[in-house]
């Protein structure tokens, strides 16, 4: 196993390494998927050189070109590495480059070219919020692990509509949105169900949610190992946590909405399986925190 600050800078999630165990593009809710051709851990970095035949895959989702989706072929006067218009398409990583008009993955081959399900050529931003709370004991102490006696965390975890795993209620930023603004929308619309709340109930949420969403702990900021990532489109995130140590949400009920299925408090341990890099950030928040892992 990798250290956890290098496993993120590697891709696992969205990149055949083995012959016998393919990793599958999954488009959406259907049954179609697009087999990524093996690119061996020797072989990943770009200064390696050797045969590589990517696979040429875009959606037709997004090739249909919905308002978040960018031009099928980026426009000549796209500001690479810079802020175009509305859209942040700077990196956590530092510059990436720009070969044949299109951007590289700073990290590495992926086994597929063009931008697979993402709409942004080059970095595609989110934000994660990672609301946790101390696991409780009936008699009102918190709950300890009982070999380390390190007490329990829980978080907020919603089940993807679209891969079925388990996840942190995240979500895309909107054009020129901050990503303080993002972070709240995405917990709200996942794992309360803003969507189908009236603008007044919504309202009320936010303030219930403003004090804890006000003190937010930065966990992590870089390039998520997202199994949509291709060679030309992937996706960065801010993770943040927010701790709540009030009792907030004895008063707030949890309600699946949007991208989520299922939503419920987990408790934290390194038996997690989670989405994309997820594990990875909520190991950050145990360790931050001093919780059992
Ligand atoms: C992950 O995809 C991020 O960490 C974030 O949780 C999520 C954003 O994508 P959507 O949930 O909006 O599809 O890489």
């Amino acid at each position: 196993m990798q250290h956890s600050a290098k496993r993120l800078n590697i891709h696992y999630k969205c990149r055949s390494r083995d012959p016998n165990n393919i990793s599958y593009y999954q488009i959406g809710d259907n049954e179609t998927a697009v087999a990524r051709p093996v690119v061996s851990d020797e072989n990943y970095l770009w200064d390696k050189t050797h045969q590589y035949k990517p696979i040429d895959y875009t959606s037709p989702i997004v090739l249909q070109q919905p308002t978040w989706a960018d031009p099928i072929i980026p426009k000549a006067d796209t500001k690479w590495n810079d802020i175009d218009h509305d859209i942040d398409r700077r990196s956590h990583m530092g510059h990436y480059e720009i070969i044949n008009g299109l951007p590289r993955n700073p990290v590495g081959r992926t086994g597929l070219v063009g931008r697979g399900l993402l709409g942004k050529w080059g970095p595609n931003h989110a934000a994660d919020p990672i609301v946790t709370r101390w696991k409780m004991n009936t008699d009102g102490t918190i709950s300890q692990d009982k070999n380390t006696l390190k007490p329990i965390l829980q978080f907020v975890a919603i089940q993807r509509k679209d891969t079925g795993e388990w996840a942190i209620p995240g979500g895309m930023c909107d054009p020129g949105e901050k990503v303080s603004i993002t972070l709240k929308r995405e917990f709200m619309e996942e794992a309360l169900n803003s969507l189908s709340m009236s603008d007044e109930q919504r309202k009320q949420f936010q303030d219930k949610l403003s004090n804890l969403f006000n003190n937010g702990l930065e966990i992590y900021r870089g390039y998520v190992d997202d199994p949509r990532n291709t060679d030309n489109a992937w996706m960065e995130t801010i993770a943040f946590n927010f701790h709540d140590d009030s009792g907030l949400f004895k008063s707030i009920e949890l309600n699946a909405g949007d991208d989520a299925g299922h939503v419920e408090w987990i408790d934290i341990s390194s038996n997690l399986k989670l989405y994309a890099s997820h594990r990875d950030f909520i190991k950050k928040v145990a360790n931050s925190r001093k919780a059992y892992w």
